[in-house]
């Protein structure tokens, strides 16, 4: 495994090395030094699972059949352009929501020399995506596949962004206006599609297979992907921001957080008011009346009942897959989220 990651990595300075010596460009060495510290600083730092994802899952698509060095390539240079795509909204998520910290260092935004430059940066490393795409798979039979893949996926995830943003302005009008059904389609669109249905659906393209026979298979991953967004939400106000690497503002943003619709389900008169009135407030001590409730009222108990009965659901359909390599891809990457701790 430690070996896989230091393949996948020296895929990551290969790419790196390709988008810098551009040939559509004379890049100026400023500019090149430029755009090389800002994907260190924020494309590789993740824990690295959706890109690693993606050989793991070809792997184990071929059923045993060991993977050639050009197959590690090609599987990691998608997997890359996962881990770019997340870079990218991520870059400007962390603008939108007034963040400080991500992956253990500032924002890159909060850099002084960088500020809202941060917004072309981002869609500097969108860029990159379909730079890399047309480099290493132009002459596969799946490219356009791949292309409308990415397309509609970066869609997906710009939508989902979009719904959580509104959102926020409606319930700050009218908190009550949040609810399981909204925060559901928040986190499926912005979460699932890009972190768990695009890197299985690249190992399967590589393999070979259409995606469109396989739509079973993406109900699952949303599923697991909204699992995963939901356990983000809960590590927000309960993960350690030295594990999580980021210090959570969801209180703060009066965002439509699994725990404040759960805790609005749960509340009585009285403490509906005291979220009312301390909820999306910066100030610490209404900060801390929130999460005060949030102990009261055991959403952390919850939560794990929420952990647990989504695992099962998902296990089960699952197990109901007719094949036994989908099978395996499904419930390694399940292994992998099941009771993070970030
Ligand atoms: C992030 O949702 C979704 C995308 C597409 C970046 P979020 O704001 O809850 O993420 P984080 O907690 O990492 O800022
Ligand atoms: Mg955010
Ligand atoms: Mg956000
Ligand atoms: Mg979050």
């Amino acid at each position: 495994m430690g070996d896989r990651k230091t393949k996948f990595l020296e895929a990551y300075s290969v790419l790196k090395s390709e988008l810098l010596r551009d040939p559509a460009f004379n890049f100026t060495d400023a500019s090149r030094q430029w755009v090389d510290r800002m994907l260190d600083y924020n494309v590789p730092g993740g824990k690295l699972n959706r890109g690693l994802s993606v050989i793991d899952s070809y792997e184990l698509l071929k059923e045993g059949k060991e993977l050639t060095d050009d197959e590690i390539f090609l599987a990691s240079a998608l997997g890359w352009c996962i881990e770019w795509l997340q870079a990218y909204f991520l870059v400007l998520d962390d603008i939108m929501d007034g963040s400080h910290t991500r992956r253990g260092q500032p924002c890159w935004f909060r850099l002084p020399e960088v500020g809202l430059n941060a917004v072309n940066d981002g869609i500097m490393l969108r860029n990159h995506i379909p730079r890399i795409l047309k480099k290493h798979f132009k002459n596969k039979p799946y490219y356009v596949e791949l292309l409308d893949l990415f397309n509609e996926v970066e869609f997906q995830t710009t939508s989902g962004q979009m719904i959580d943003l509104i959102t926020t302005l409606e319930g700050q009008k009218d908190l009550s206006k949040y609810s399981m059904p909204i925060h559901h389609r928040i986190v499926q669109y912005k979460t699932a599609y890009y972190s768990f249905y695009l890197p299985v659906a690249c190992a399967l393209l590589m393999s070979g297979e259409n995606l469109d026979s396989h739509t079973e298979v993406e109900k699952i991953l949303v599923e697991m992907g909204t699992y995963f967004q939901v356990q983000d939400d809960y590590l927000d106000c309960f993960g350690h921001p030295d594990v999580i690497g980021k210090i959570g503002t969801d209180i703060e943003d009066f965002k439509c957080s699994w725990l404040v619709v759960k805790a609005l389900e749960l509340s009585n008169e009285e403490q509906k008011k005291l979220l009312y009135e301390n909820y999306g407030k910066a100030d610490e001590a209404s900060v801390a009346k929130v999460k005060a409730l949030y102990k009261e009222l055991d959403l952390e108990g919850a939560f794990v009942e929420y952990e647990n009965a989504s695992y099962e659901k998902i296990i089960s359909s699952i197990e109901v897959q007719p094949s036994k390599a989908v099978q395996a891809v499904l419930k390694s990457f399940l292994a992998k989220i099941y009771k993070r701790q970030k």
